[in-house]
């Protein structure tokens, strides 16, 4: 590990490599300990570069075996190297060839990045910077190479072998060895290099495009697991069908391989021709996958699907334009699964994730623009606010635009930079020149850092039959003002007010450009009441002072299904902020307000819940304790927000009571049905699931036994986990036995006994830190596997409030532990741990100060990673 200040890289800084290099060779003889790898690279001299310059090529804990350049051994002068880098002093003024041997040794990888074997399969992960822990490389994204690979292996150890692109030649290569290679004729730069050898279970089958290429499509899977893997290959085919018809894209090679692994940092990655996954977001039965697990699956396939073009045939020129592929792809996997399911349910989805992730980052420490303009480690810019937030401008530009203006953005965006590395200025340059409309201010949006701020004021003029808005605008950091789109209706007493005109507003969309805009609707007939940001049409705050009665007039009568759900949880969170911020007791009777809420919720119910079970589960869902912590985002105390939050839930399960066992029993599945996992289905589950949730607040004890009964009776993991969750919260003998007969009957599926760990680490109990401890020695939890880390420790940091921040700071203690194990295996994992304390220094100061003391014991520790350096030194200067 290196122990020198890394150099903080920044925007302003760029510069055109002095070389590129055109194509790259490969050879891998793959081997568990001794993996040789010959590259031959095609250099010569960037025209855009510096001429004379020195060659210096990245590198990462690689061991140098031989070098020649155009077939000469170099003396031993002309060049410098070490396992971080390989530099050429005067390389030639004209195209050459260079040849680099290396070893690497991938079972002792543990980083997960470059070359390593999960559960004996060889794979690689390269994005961002993990290529040149295979060769010496300009490991940059703006070089694009055309790669050929030759990759050879023991047959028996490894009898599939996958590449880029498509597969060229496969042959014997003695002493029970084969090879294969592969040939991926699009130029690509390094981090979307990618190779997998391996025994593996394969499900295949054939798309032909609308320009009429067959592809054969396949999903790898470790052995035995064939059978879990036919949703993501229809998941696939689905995406592939989807991207034609709504963006227009094909795909653009004879093959497309999925390979799902165990040990993987992240969600997936979108190398061309063949995506790898983490298993977790590959394989799917029904006695193993909950309707989320589904759910993720299909968006995280389409993701990576849709990169090949938003990513890989339009790249990025450097890391700060990360926002370029990632909010771009997440906003088209976003449209793909709302295509594929409810529009309005997938939407509340959407913000929700938003809201928990993005919000508080960039009200925290580690806030910063959806293009950042400096970085040290950049693999810790993987962020929801590059992700999320960068979908949400995507998205913004729509609604400016206009569906047919955006397409046509769209469409120019790719044929101005197909084979190119580009900027966010050439994404928004196509969509100025395809709608002619200047985008100068709304690029601002790619520079600030924060959640705006937008105080509104109504007011009616009875007499005039008009009704005035007034916007204010305002950004944690200051500054000129954003634009807005915000879509926006009048509803009156009986539905929207259709007839009320303002010429400010064109197709339901009014534009905030200024500090302040004040318009004004005629032809109100009524005193209405406003709904603002239709569809959470821009990423902001919204400040207005609403009644409950106002509100619940929106959850009654808002044509907008956002903004129904919307006013339920702004009630849920005003009498939540209230309570928590008065510290009130747990108790049976959260108050008045809550009365009339649960009043409204009954009619909702009695009126909807059949017709959209999927929607009414949302409504029914209180904003989570995390949410409250984020409104109320100061002087926190977590304990307070927890009780506050159960008085709430208790007192809804017992007004809705008889609705909720109701609804239970006209949603129940007919006995012998086959399972589904498709939107309608998932969403009579959701409901149901939902009611045994209030129910069991209200009535543990009737709550236990319906928890039980289903537990016992479920014929998928949505449904027993769900039980599962109820009874985790109940203490007692029969949570115990719940769990210990779940933790065996699961015994041999990793996957599963993730949500089971996670369950556990959120059990809101003194006694929740004994019981991780125990499990940390669960023949199935293991700290090299980022999934169990994450399903027992990183659960823990977000979704347990009250013992994450117990003021005896033994719960901050327990994460920082861990990170500081873990930073010596895998720094990025560790890394990622460390982030949820961005929020410590909104809690209260007992709390906030033991988290101090901790993240100061951190940065402490000697020979840090740079991953974990860069997050606690910035967490603590916030
Ligand atoms: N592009 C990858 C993420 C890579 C993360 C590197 N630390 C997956 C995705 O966003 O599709
Ligand atoms: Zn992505």
């Amino acid at each position: 590990m290196r122990t020198e200040t890394p150099p903080t890289i920044r925007l302003e800084e760029y510069r055109p490599s002095d070389h590129l290099i055109d194509s790259v060779d490969l050879d891998v003889r793959l081997a568990p300990r001794e993996t040789r790898i010959t590259a031959v690279f095609a250099l010569r001299p960037n025209p855009a570069g510096e001429p004379g310059a020195p060659l210096v090529l990245d590198g990462d804990d690689l061991t140098l075996l031989a070098l020649d350049l155009d077939g000469q051994t170099l003396p031993p002068d002309a060049y410098a190297a070490s396992s971080f880098g390989l530099t050429l002093h005067r390389p030639p003024q004209r195209p050459f060839t260079l040849r680099i041997e290396t070893q690497v040794d991938p079972t002792a990888n543990t980083k997960l990045m470059g070359l390593y074997r999960s559960n004996g399969v060889y794979c690689t992960q390269c994005e961002a910077d993990g290529f040149r822990r295979i060769t010496y490389f300009l490991d940059r994204p703006d070089v694009m190479s055309v790669y050929t690979t030759r990759i050879e292996a023991d047959r028996g150890e490894a009898p599939v072998l996958l590449g880029n692109g498509n597969p060229i030649e496969t042959g014997e290569a003695g002493h029970g060895r084969h090879y294969a290679v592969w040939h991926d004729p699009h130029p690509k730069p390094a981090y979307l290099f990618a190779l997998v050898g391996g025994r593996l279970d394969t499900v295949a089958t054939r798309f032909t495009t609308m320009e009429g290429r067959a592809v054969e499509v396949a999903v790898s899977v470790e052995p035995g697991k064939g059978s879990r893997a036919g949703y993501a290959l229809d998941a696939v085919i689905r995406s592939m069908r989807w991207d034609e018809a709504v963006f227009g894209r094909a795909y653009d090679l004879d093959v497309f391989n999925v390979v799902a692994v165990s040990d993987f940092n992240m969600g997936a990655m979108e190398n061309k021709g063949l995506n790898i996954f983490n298993d977790k977001y590959v394989l799917a039965s029904p006695e193993t996958a909950t309707d989320q697990d589904y759910a993720n699956i299909e968006t995280i396939i389409a993701h990576e699907y849709f990169h090949n073009w938003s990513g890989n045939r339009v790249t990025c020129r450097d890391w700060f334009q990360l926002c370029l592929k990632e909010g771009l792809t997440v906003f088209r996997d976003q449209e793909f699964s709302s295509d594929m399911r409810s529009r309005a349910v997938h939407r509340i989805g959407e913000v929700r994730t938003l809201r928990a992730r993005q919000f508080p980052e960039d009200a925290g420490p580690l806030a910063h623009p959806v293009r950042p303009r400096a970085y040290a480690e950049i693999n810790n810019f993987y962020t929801a606010t590059v992700y999320e937030k960068g979908a949400e401008i995507v998205r913004m530009l729509r609604t400016l635009l206009g569906e047919a203006a955006f397409r046509t953005g769209m469409d120019r965006y790719y044929a101005d930079n197909d084979g190119r590395a580009a900027t966010v200025e050439d994404f928004l340059d196509a969509f100025a020149r395809a709608s002619g409309r200047d985008l100068t201010a709304f690029a601002q949006w790619y520079e600030r850092p924060g959640t705006p701020r937008i105080a509104v004021e109504g007011r009616y003029d009875a007499a005039e039959r008009t009704y005035a808005l007034n916007f204010r605008q305002s950004l944690p950091g200051g500054g000129p003002p954003l634009v807005i789109p915000c879509a926006l209706g009048l509803v009156g007493s009986s539905g929207t007010l259709a007839g009320a005109v303002c010429p400010q507003v064109r197709d339901g969309v009014f534009v905030l450009e200024t500090a302040s805009a004040a318009i004004t609707f005629a032809e109100v007939p009524e005193a209405p009441v406003p709904s603002l940001f239709r569809g959470f049409s821009a990423p902001v705050r919204t400040e207005m002072s609403l009644s409950d009665a106002e509100r619940l007039a929106l959850l009654r009568h808002d044509a907008d299904p956002f903004n129904r759900w919307q006013s339920a949880q702004s009630i849920g969170m005003r009498i939540l902020v209230e309570r928590a911020g008065a510290r009130a007791p747990e108790s049976d009777d959260a108050g008045p307000a809550a009365q009339d809420f649960a009043g409204a919720l009954a009619a909702f119910l009695d009126t909807e819940a059949l017709a959209d079970p999927a929607f009414a589960a949302l409504v029914l869902g209180l904003p989570g304790e995390g949410d409250v912590a984020n409104e109320i985002g100061a002087e926190i105390d977590p304990d307070a927000i927890h009780r506050a939050r159960q008085t709430l839930r208790r007192h809804l399960g017992r007004a809705l009571a008889s609705r909720l066992s109701g609804l239970r029993g006209d949603l129940a599945d007919v006995p012998g049905a086959p399972f589904s996992p498709d939107a309608a289905a998932a969403g009579r589950r959701a409901l149901r699931n939902a009611a045994l949730d209030l129910i069991a607040a209200a009535d543990p004890v009737v709550g236990a036994d319906l928890a039980r009964a289903q537990l016992d009776g479920a014929t998928n993991m949505t449904d027993r986990l769900a039980a599962l969750g109820v009874l985790s919260l109940i203490p007692g003998e029969a949570r115990e036995a719940a769990l210990a007969a779940f933790g065996e009957r699961y015994a041999d599926e990793p996957l599963v006994l993730d949500k089971w760990f996670a369950i556990q680490a959120a059990i809101p109990e003194e006694d929740t830190l004994e019981r991780i401890a125990r499990l940390r020695q669960h023949p199935a939890f293991s700290m090299t596997n980022p999934n169990r880390v994450r399903a027992l420790i990183g659960s823990f940091g977000l979704t347990n409030p009250t013992q994450f921040a117990r003021t005896d700071g033994a719960g901050f203690a327990l994460l920082a532990e861990t990170v500081e194990m873990l930073d010596r295996s895998n720094p990025q994992i560790a890394a990622k741990l460390l982030t949820t304390f961005g929020s410590w220094r909104m809690l209260e100061p007992a709390r906030s100060s033991k988290a101090g003391e901790i993240l100061a014991r951190i940065r402490a520790i000697p020979g840090l990673s740079r991953d974990v350096a860069d997050i606690a030194a910035r967490t603590f200067a916030g």
